[in-house]
């Protein structure tokens, strides 16, 4: 999706466009706001989301073993959004009003809506997410997915499904909001890498609309 195409329906009242950045990774469609909290907000909500939300540590299985999930996580989302993956399944927690007030300004911001929330909770550098796309059949062909991050910058990498030499990196600060369109989930992969020098919690909530 293009730029324009994006901001079409945008009102002439509305911020600027330019805070957004284009990400370029070929057959891709990814923007960056990195302004999108006030950092001294974004800290107040990380320390808010580390004490209030009941965080899951699931474990899952991987070649007949079982292995604590490297992170924490939790999900929010309308009635019914139960979310399954990897044989975990998350019966969606009602709208907490701190991730409630979150979901309402990226709404604003990307003129979106979104049903559900994934929260990651990254304790340090070495809490992680491997590689994978947010493809699961319910987000639809073109899944949108609206990611805010709290807390200590980490890497985001992308490999290009089929290229996997070709790749890009991302630095996630306290207080941006990516999002990711089109077909970005059909042609790359995302992963959070372990970073050993990263010492602070950062916090991930990833928006998703499920049909
Ligand atoms: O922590 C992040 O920025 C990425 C999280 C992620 O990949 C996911 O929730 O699917």
């Amino acid at each position: 999706m293009t730029q324009a195409a994006l901001f079409a329906h945008v009102p002439a009242s509305a911020p600027p466009v330019h805070r957004w950045e284009a990400i370029a990774a070929t057959g891709a469609s990814i923007w960056l706001r990195r302004d999108f909290l006030p950092p001294q907000a974004a800290t107040k909500l990380l320390g808010r989301l580390i004490d209030v939300v009941p965080w899951r540590h699931d474990k899952i299985r991987v070649f007949g073993k079982e292995h604590d999930l490297p992170r924490l996580q939790q999900w929010y989302g309308d009635p019914g959004q139960v979310y399954v993956w990897s044989g975990i399944e998350m019966q969606p927690l009602p709208w907490a009003p701190e991730i409630a007030k979150v979901r309402d300004a990226v709404q604003r911001a990307t003129k979106r809506k979104f049903n559900s929330v994934l929260l990651n909770y990254y304790r340090d550098g070495n809490d992680t997410v491997g590689w994978h796309s947010d493809d699961e059949p319910g987000l639809g062909l073109d899944p949108f997915i609206a990611s805010v991050s709290v807390g200590v910058e980490r890497d985001f990498v992308l490999r290009r499904i089929g290229d996997p030499k070709r790749q890009l990196s991302v630095s996630l600060s306290n207080g941006s909001l990516l999002v990711m369109s089109g077909q970005t989930q059909a042609t790359w992969q995302h992963a959070v890498p372990r970073r050993k020098r990263v010492k602070g919690p950062r916090v991930n909530l990833t928006f998703r609309e499920f049909e």
